[in-house]
């Protein structure tokens, strides 16, 4: 898309493509189980969430050092800035770092660095959001929030990601508590593979601000009109919803219907290296699959910028 818009939905451990897992491997002398870059990419052929996650997770045991984490934070800054993005709101796995023995501070440190010369070198403002693994237990995802507020990293917000089924928004009631009252932003992946009476929990328990992916709502009449009347932002990941099966094709995604209904949503990558494309190709492949209009894209991209943290001043920068 070459309209300026805002990407708030992507998970940077997401971003490692291929090459760079071999690459990362080979200066951090970790063994990968696959023969090659490519045997490792015919391995992109996912069933559902937790066959995805399960790549995703092992995948990072190449992220080592601070300096890991920063040029995988930059490598997406770039690529995101080349297609258009001028504002990027990233999430954060901490805990899937600290549980293989990788300290809170080298991950942070690597990270925090390469968002905050980020504006400077590709003109892409950032923010950080901290995801917190919702198929862990809600004790250590707010110790985590506590260390992480004791480094005094700057971080924009919290949100809940991996395997959703069977861990609803309200086991993180408390975690999300604390967030408000330390003046975070609230976010979480809720209605993906999850019934829409996680998103209902994730609005009234965790008092989110958006929703991740919440393409699921549309099974819920009642839920679609709170969403449209409340202007809850979708941060909606059509390319992801296609390769980990929520729709059987994109010219199946409810991405328009969404739209028509007057739903705030957005389009996001998700986890790019893995789903097929960043920001761009996701905007490219839906707007050709669905037939979107020029106004539709319009809006998509306006939706995406009101939809950000960001304060009045720099959202009309960029309107
Ligand atoms: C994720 Cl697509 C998706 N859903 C839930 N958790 C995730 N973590 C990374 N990508
Ligand atoms: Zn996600």
């Amino acid at each position: 898309m070459t309209l300026p818009c805002a990407e708030l939905h992507l998970h940077l451990e997401g971003t490692l493509e291929p090459e760079t897992i071999f690459a990362l491997a080979e200066r951090n002398r970790v063994t990968l189980p696959y023969a090659d870059v490519a045997d490792l990419a015919r391995r992109y052929d996912f069933t559902d969430l937790q066959s995805f996650l399960d790549l995703y997770y092992a995948n990072m045991a190449t992220l080592r050092t601070a300096e890991d984490f920063a040029d995988m934070t930059t490598a997406y800054l770039a690529r995101a800035a080349a297609g258009g993005v001028r504002h990027a709101e990233v999430f954060l796995d901490p805990q899937a770092h600290l549980d293989r023995g990788i300290a809170l501070e080298t991950v942070l440190e690597g990270v925090s660095t390469a968002l905050a010369s980020s504006e400077r070198e590709h003109g892409v403002s950032t923010g950080l959001l901290i995801a917190f693994l919702r198929d862990l237990d809600a004790e250590y995802a707010l110790r985590t929030l506590d260390r992480i507020l004791a480094l005094g990293t700057p971080i924009l917000g919290i949100g809940l990601d991996s395997a959703e089924v069977g861990h609803p928004p309200s086991k993180f009631a408390a975690v999300y508590d604390r967030a408000r009252a330390e003046g975070l932003h609230c976010v979480a992946h809720a209605g993906e593979e999850g019934p829409p009476s996680y998103i209902w929990e994730a609005l009234d328990v965790l008092r989110v601000e958006r929703v991740d992916h919440g393409v699921r709502c549309l099974e819920d009449d009642r839920l679609v009109d709170r969403l449209v009347a409340e202007r809850i932002p979708l941060t909606v990941c059509p390319l992801s919803n296609v390769r980990l099966r929520v729709v059987p094709d994109l010219a199946a995604h409810p991405l328009r219907e969404m739209l028509r209904r007057g739903l705030h949503v957005t389009v996001n990558s998700d986890d790019p290296a893995y789903f097929g494309g960043y920001l761009d190709d996701n905007v490219g492949a839906t707007a050709r699959a669905l037939d979107l209009t020029p106004a539709d894209l319009r809006e998509l991209a306006e939706n995406s910028i009101e939809a950000s943290f960001l304060d009045r001043t720099r959202k009309n920068d960029l309107l």
